[in-house]
């Protein structure tokens, strides 16, 4: 007779692993490994667009969720929502930061996102969309604006009504990685999509004629799959960039401020009215746009408000018995 030994942590269900590629209102959609698409619950956990996950045995709600390599992260900006973070995407390689040629230039929205960015792990590369709505100088012009602020990183000017500049974004979004739109809304982040796709898998809507303002035309955050095999996560238009609190993000994205700040004579010195101090002497020689400086310093006291947020509310929790005070054990 076979003996059989059945181990005691052998899965009555085989397990269910795949990729979120949607979420609604505590409902993820999940495209499992083997292709097939799964509908669950998000009970308890947190759960973003991108996250690789474990379905429970009863396939009812996601049990686990993968370790993140990157995560795009900006704090909730609804009322109410102090220190809580908003996961925009998750596991993404790069992240194409998207503009408009023809709508008012904004680098301190490009300089948050760049924080962002840089915090998030991923690569960020900037699109400047809808070059054929202007002249090649106008673009060559607000180019160069943003390359101000984006300091070692890629500008891709592009058309996806042309068809011109599309190839580079192709280039980039090789097999096997993902690659997320960020950017206000109607800048033609779900045009690109569908330029990339062939075909329409987006909703796209034209823009308000006075401004330039999108309509929040996508309203939930969508994992593609490209043709090339890359993986395409569309976001809704922000409206805010808050930042969460930061690793090297404002590091990365003022390189220009920290340079400089190298050669003041104070190791903590706080560019105010310190002797030797080589940020002021750079400001005052033109070198460094003091501009610069202020954003930075905006953006430093933004994060430890955060920081200061997200304290307050682990105490009101505390407070409110959310969490129960650890006891000894007896
Ligand atoms: N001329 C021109 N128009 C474009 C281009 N790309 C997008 N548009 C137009 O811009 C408008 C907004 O495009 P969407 O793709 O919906 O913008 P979005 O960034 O996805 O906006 P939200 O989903 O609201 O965040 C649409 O009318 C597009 O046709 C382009 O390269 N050239
Ligand atoms: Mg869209």
């Amino acid at each position: 007779m076979e003996t059989h030994v059945t181990s005691p942590h052998a899965r009555e269900f085989p397990v269910l692993h795949g990729r979120v590629t949607r979420l609604d209102r505590g409902w993820s959609t999940v495209l499992l490994d083997d292709g097939q698409v799964a509908r669950v619950r998000n009970i308890g956990v947190e759960i973003a667009v991108g996250d690789m996950v474990t379905i429970s045995s009863d396939g009812e709600r996601i049990d686990f969720v993968d370790p993140r390599r990157s995560a795009l992260t900006r704090r909730q900006s609804f009322e109410g929502a102090r220190g809580v973070r908003q996961i925009v995407a998750s596991n993404i390689d790069i992240v194409f930061l998207v503009h408009a040629v023809n709508a008012p230039l904004n680098q301190r929205r490009l300089e948050r996102e760049l924080v962002l960015a840089f915090d998030s792990g991923a690569q960020p590369v900037v699109i400047l969309t809808k070059s054929d709505t202007v002249d090649a100088d106008e673009v060559a012009k607000v180019r160069s604006s943003l390359s101000e602020v984006a300091l070692d990183v890629e500008v891709i000017a592009l058309s996806s009504r042309s068809g011109a500049g599309v190839e580079r974004v192709r280039e980039l979004a090789v097999e096997g990685i993902t690659v997320a739109f960020i950017g206000a809304s109607g800048v033609g982040k779900s045009t690109l999509v569908n330029a990339l796709v062939g075909h329409e898998v987006q909703r796209t809507a034209e823009v308000r004629e006075d401004d330039q303002r999108g309509r929040h035309t996508t309203v939930a955050a969508e994992l593609i799959a490209l043709p090339g095999g890359a993986w395409l996560l569309d976001t809704p238009g922000l409206r805010a960039v808050t930042l969460w609190t930061s690793g090297i993000g404002i590091e990365r994205a003022f390189r220009d401020v920290f340079d400089i700040a190298e050669k003041c004579r104070f190791r903590d010195c706080k560019h105010l009215d310190e002797p030797d101090c080589a940020v002021t002497a750079a400001i005052a020689s033109g070198e460094l746009a003091e501009i610069r400086l202020e954003s930075m310093r905006r953006l430093v006291a933004e994060e430890l408000s955060v920081e200061e947020e997200q304290v307050e509310r682990e105490r009101a929790q505390d407070r409110r018995g959310f969490r129960r005070p650890r006891l000894p054990k007896t």
